[in-house]
């Protein structure tokens, strides 16, 4: 039997795709900056069905790319050429809200948004959200262990994680979903899972953590003279405000090119330098803390705040269209970094130099999540110069104690710069747990490993 006869028997002939136009939407990343022709692209409909194509892949020692939204922005998720995409976007059950435990299991394959709406629907929430919530998987998120807009509430995606189920490279299946809160026996797998990128395992389920649902959202936009103003006035939101769930950078380009794209109006009867999205939510309205917080911080040089759904998607609409507008614009070098939240203003202040001296001409949108320090560095009309530019901010970043890639990871795009924030000895020990759990190196090759 051939490989893909293998495949074809452990999926069905019809989720077996080969033809080059079935191929393509897997084979290009969201950016359109990495592509590669895959042998096949395999769609699962079950961790059995996972555990049966890695098997095939395994026995043929054919190298497979995981796949859940493609919505990544590093390049992990397509192939370099020639492998087996396992997609695992058919594997999207969501099983019965566990109410007293506040935990739900899912398959990996379930959109962020179909698990946010099945959370709710129970009375409860599911902590992370970001702009690309209709399209990535929970699967895809857990491997990246994504940040997003909620970080600064409840943590990254690992936070969310209490149990994981994982088809490892020899297709044996690994499962612990049982969400015990306390469970100190060993290593903890699960945890090892997140921010693994595909190299350790194909997730298939996974046991999450949901929040309180708060029906009461404020959400403010302030207008300020620079990012320092903005990190300066963050510990005294934060003190005043225990219902704060989100606080969002962007600066002048990036309105600007937002509105443009989107066809926006400004949000303010003149342009300033930088913008704070602060989003309260609670079980009691937080308007009026959030009202008074804003009217008493210092060096403001204007703000809204928005109580209706309406108003508030609005405002959100200026922060959360910047990745759309900016890939409208042309491809981008993406860079995600973070510093030591003291540091993002020298880090802003120095970059549009760094840049220009890499790649003059070449455009830089800045924005991010500040209180985590992390900055969305996105460089237009970088051209040839795309390698100049990463690697002259990356080294800016680890100068300034930063890390090369904050939430998104390091996928293919980021790892000749890996050694810039993980020392020789945490790369080897990477490489000695890879190996030891996929001796054949068959799960996303050249992926997070130099
Ligand atoms: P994919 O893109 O398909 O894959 C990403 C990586 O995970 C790849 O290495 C892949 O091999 C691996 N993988 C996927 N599924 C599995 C699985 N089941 N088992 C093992 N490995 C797997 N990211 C943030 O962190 N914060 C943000 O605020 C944010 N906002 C975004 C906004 C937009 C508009 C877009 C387009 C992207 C954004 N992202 C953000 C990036 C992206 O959404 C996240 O990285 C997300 O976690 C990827 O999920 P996915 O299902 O699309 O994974
Ligand atoms: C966000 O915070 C995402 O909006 C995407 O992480 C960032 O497009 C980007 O660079
Ligand atoms: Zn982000």
């Amino acid at each position: 039997m051939t490989l893909l006869d293998a495949l074809r028997s452990a999926v069905g002939d019809a989720h077996v795709l080969t033809d080059a136009d079935l191929r393509a939407s897997y084979e290009t990343d969201w950016t359109g900056r990495f592509s590669g022709t895959a042998l096949a692209v395999v769609r699962p409909a079950s961790t059995a069905e996972v555990a049966a194509v890695v098997r095939a892949c395994a026995a043929a020692g054919q190298a497979l790319v995981v796949q859940g939204g493609n919505t990544g922005l590093v390049g992990g998720s397509v192939p370099a050429g020639g492998e087996v995409v396992l997609s695992l976007t058919r594997l999207t059950s969501l099983g019965a809200v566990d109410v007293p435990a506040a935990q739900v299991t899912v398959d990996a394959g379930a959109t962020l948004a179909s698990v946010q709406e099945h959370a709710r629907a129970a009375g409860l929430d599911f902590g992370v959200d970001l702009a690309a919530r209709e399209s990535a998987t929970v699967g895809g998120l857990t491997a990246t262990n994504a940040g997003g807009i909620r970080v600064l509430r409840y943590g990254s995606m690992r936070a969310q994680v209490m149990g994981a189920e994982a088809v490892l490279a020899d297709g044996s299946v690994v499962s612990r979903l049982g969400g015990l809160a306390k469970d100190n026996t060993g290593y903890d797998l699960v945890s090892l899972l997140c921010g693994s990128e595909g190299t350790l395992g194909v997730i298939t389920r996974l046991r999450l953590r949901l929040v309180p649902r708060l029906r009461s959202r404020a959400v403010a936009l302030l207008a300020l003279p620079d990012t320092a103003a903005a990190v300066q006035i963050l510990p005294e939101l934060r003190e005043r405000l225990p219902d704060l769930s989100a606080a969002e950078l962007f600066l002048a380009p990036g309105l600007a090119l937002v509105r443009s794209y989107a066809g926006l109006p400004a949000p303010f009867p003149v342009a300033h330098p930088a913008y704070l999205v602060l989003e309260c939510a609670g079980r009691a309205d937080p308007t009026d803390a959030l009202v008074e917080a804003v009217a008493e911080v210092d060096g403001l040089l204007d703000a809204t705040v928005a109580t209706d759904a309406a108003g508030q998607r609005a405002l959100w609409a200026y922060r959360e269209q910047h990745t759309e507008a900016i890939s409208a614009a042309g491809v981008p070098v993406k860079l995600d970094v973070s510093v030591p939240v003291g540091r993002l203003p020298e880090l802003v202040e120095r970059l549009p130099a760094v840049i220009e001296d890499a790649c003059a001409g070449a455009r830089p949108v800045l924005f991010g999540h500040v209180n985590e320090g992390n900055l969305h560095v996105n460089v237009l009309d970088a051209g040839e110069r795309a390698e100049d530019v990463s690697d002259a901010v990356l080294r800016l970043v680890a100068d300034l104690g930063g890390s090369i890639s904050s939430e998104h990871g390091v996928g293919r795009a980021k790892v000749p710069w890996l050694g810039l924030s993980r020392s020789g000895n945490e790369i080897a020990a990477m490489r000695a747990i890879k190996t030891a759990l996929d001796p054949a190196g068959l799960l996303n090759p050249g992926v997070l490993l130099p």
